[in-house]
This record gives C-alpha cells, sequence and structure tokens, in this order.
C-alpha cells in the first residue's frame, strides 16, 4: 500500500508536529511517499529547490499511490490542488479536518466527500489518529 500523505508546506508549518504524527502513524499501514511532509524541522519555505521538479515528482507520487490522506486545517493552496488531482484520479482519499481551530473547511474539500472513496472527518488532535486510520485502512490478511 503506498500512501500519499498531504499538509501545509507554504501555507503554514502550525501543525507540523501533527503531521509528523500522521505520518508515523501511517506506516503502520503501508509506504508513505511524502515523509518530508511531516518533518516538524521543515520551514514554510520549504527546503531550496526547484519548483517544477517539486511538482512533477509530486504528481508521479500521487499517480502511483493506493491511498492520499491529507490533513486539510491549515489552508494550503498545494494540498488543495493536490486533493483536486486525487479525485479527479478517483483516489481513495481521507480529509483530517479539526474543527477545533475556529475554521470552516472549504465547501470544495467537504462538498467533494461521499463518504466512500472520499471522506472528509472530523476530529479533536493527535490522539484521534490511530482510531481514524484503523477505520480507514481495511485491515490485510496476513
Ligand atoms: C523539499 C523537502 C521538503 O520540502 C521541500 C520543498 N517543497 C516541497 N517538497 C515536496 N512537496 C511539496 C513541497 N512544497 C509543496 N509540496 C506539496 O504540496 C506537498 O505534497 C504538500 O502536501 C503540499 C503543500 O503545499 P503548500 O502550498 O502548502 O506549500
Amino acid at each position: 500500500m503506498k500512501i500519499y500523505f498531504c499538509g501545509s508546506i507554504r501555507g503554514g508549518r502550525a501543525d507540523a508536529r501533527l503531521y509528523e504524527h500522521i505520518v508515523e502513524t501511517l506506516g503502520k499501514f503501508g509506504k508513505v511517499l511524502t515523509e518530508h511532509v511531516g518533518d516538524g524541522q521543515l520551514s514554510h519555505t520549504g527546503e531550496e529547490s526547484d519548483d517544477r521538479a517539486i511538482h512533477d515528482r509530486d504528481l508521479e507520487w500521487l499517480r502511483q499511490a493506493d491511498a492520499v490522506v491529507a490533513e486539510v486545517t491549515q489552508p494550503s493552496l498545494g494540498v488543495g490542488y493536490e486533493l483536486g488531482h486525487a479525485y479527479l484520479m478517483r483516489k481513495r482519499t481521507l480529509c483530517l479536518f479539526r474543527p477545533s481551530s475556529g475554521r470552516k473547511l472549504s465547501a470544495m474539500i467537504r462538498g467533494a466527500a461521499d463518504g466512500e472513496r472520499m471522506v472528509v472527518t472530523d476530529y479533536a488532535g493527535q490522539d484521534d489518529v490511530d482510531a481514524i486510520l484503523e477505520h480507514f485502512f481495511p485491515a490485510t490478511p496476513h
């Protein structure tokens, strides 16, 4: 199972520690292709790198992914762009949103959810992540 994780980078790194926790937990369910998004040391400017190379590499990883998980509380153009692509690629997608942030999730994300292929889950924080992921990822036979 290849998992593409999305979280804000240039949109702001306030939730970076939470992303780190989600990426770590996702490791139980498969290979996370975008581990750098959960790097707590990464600043909002991202590493010095070529933007086109980042874009093209990320879209290629997205194509390869079996599932997409996004933390969508911190608004990010890049995450929204990735989710639009994931939707058109018909990827199984889980969006995690924290209403306690005081924000309201974009209608273009919540309105895309069908509860099956595209799931939006409201949650309180880090302690809920494990149970939500257990529920989203079907148990794999050993
Ligand atoms: C290299 C290592 C860490 O960061 C970098 C350079 N920047 C990016 N590298 C990889 N993916 C990126 C980078 N910047 C944005 N993305 C993708 O867009 C990630 O997959 C995130 O889910 C999303 C964040 O978008 P912004 O608009 O918040 O930056």
